[in-house]
């Protein structure tokens, strides 16, 4: 790969959990990604300065840090543990992407009808995440042998390699299968958006700045909608309570129903039934809510 130093490069993961995602969220914010076969290494995007690299997600701490790529996708939990591993800051992590959520968790046999966190001490535990275990282990006072493996950690207690795993559970599906359950949690993560800690020069600064508004956008727009309803004025107090993270709303008078008004608002959380069903007993009513194509705040 040689990368055109006139365009930004972003790595992504090329085919695996996060790839999907990684790809929509660049879609939302405006670009227009050339068709590539699947094979192909990267992507330019036709109408924004910026090339995709599809790599393995593991190495995508390693791209962002070194500066080959200015920005990246990936899991915190590959983020931290690589992270963990530096000496001094390279990479930061820059807005939390709301998919490819999962947790690492320690299980043990679902045999074990009773656990305490300092039954780990002295046992094997069997982890991709060495690190980021150790950390736990440390903070907890515990020591314990870190075996690590690069995958098929759920299958170690069967093998007779650790009593203990330490691995990314979404469902809880696979710890099942094989005979185990969760007894504590290391890690929440989610995919996040990740930029480089080397200087970026002067233009190329402009796009990411121009990029990431677009992407902070595209977060703030998921989970937004736009709320407008009917209510009387007296009632306003505790309907602006219900509204979920609405800043401000608008009201304006309702002409030929004194005494009312039309109320609108941005609301940056979820909209549920419930809310609904809450607004209408505080009073409102012909309430509205509509999704939000683009913002930007
Ligand atoms: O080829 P490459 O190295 O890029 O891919 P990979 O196989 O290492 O990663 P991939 O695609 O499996 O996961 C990419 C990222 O998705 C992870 O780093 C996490 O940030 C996130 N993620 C979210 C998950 C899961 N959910 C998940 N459930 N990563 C892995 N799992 C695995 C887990 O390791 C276990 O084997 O799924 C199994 C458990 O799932 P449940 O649903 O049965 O609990
Ligand atoms: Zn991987």
């Amino acid at each position: 790969m040689s990368p055109d130093r006139n365009r930004l490069h972003m790595a992504i993961q090329k085919s695996g959990r996060l790839s999907d995602q990684s790809r929509q969220l660049l879609k939302d914010a405006g670009l227009r990604l050339a068709q590539g076969g699947k094979n192909n290494l990267s992507a330019r995007a036709e109408n924004f300065p910026l090339d995709l690299m599809f790599v393995r997600d593991d190495d995508i701490p390693t791209f962002v840090a070194d500066g080959v790529c200015e920005l990246g996708v990936v899991g915190q939990n590959v983020l931290e543990e690589y992270t963990l591993g530096l000496t001094e800051p390279r990479i930061e992590e820059v807005a939390r992407l709301g998919f490819g959520k999962c947790s690492l968790k320690i299980a043990a046999p679902d045999s074990l009808t009773y656990f305490n966190l300092k039954m780990l001490a002295g046992q094997r535990i069997a982890t991709s995440y060495p690190r980021l275990l150790a950390r736990f282990l440390d903070n907890n006072g515990i020591e314990a042998d870190i075996v690590t493996m690069r995958g098929a950690v759920e299958l170690a207690p069967r093998l007779g390699i650790a009593r203990f795993i330490c691995d990314l559970v979404s469902t809880g599906a696979t710890l099942e299968a094989n005979g185990l359950a969760p007894v504590a949690d290391v890690f929440d993560s989610e995919a996040v958006l990740v930029r480089t800690l080397k200087p970026v020069d002067g233009p190329h600064s402009e796009k990411v700045a121009a990029l990431l508004t677009r992407i902070d956008g595209v977060i703030a727009t998921a989970e937004s909608k736009y709320i407008v309803l009917n209510a009387p004025e007296e009632a306003l107090p505790a309907i602006t309570e219900i509204l979920p993270g609405a800043e401000a709303p608008t009201v304006v008078p309702l002409i030929g129903r004194p005494g009312h008004v039309a109320v609108q608002a941005v609301c940056q959380e979820s909209v549920f039934w419930e809310t609904l069903e809450k607004l209408k007993r505080a009073g409102a009513s012909a309430i509205l809510v509509m999704p939000i194509e683009k913002m930007m705040m």
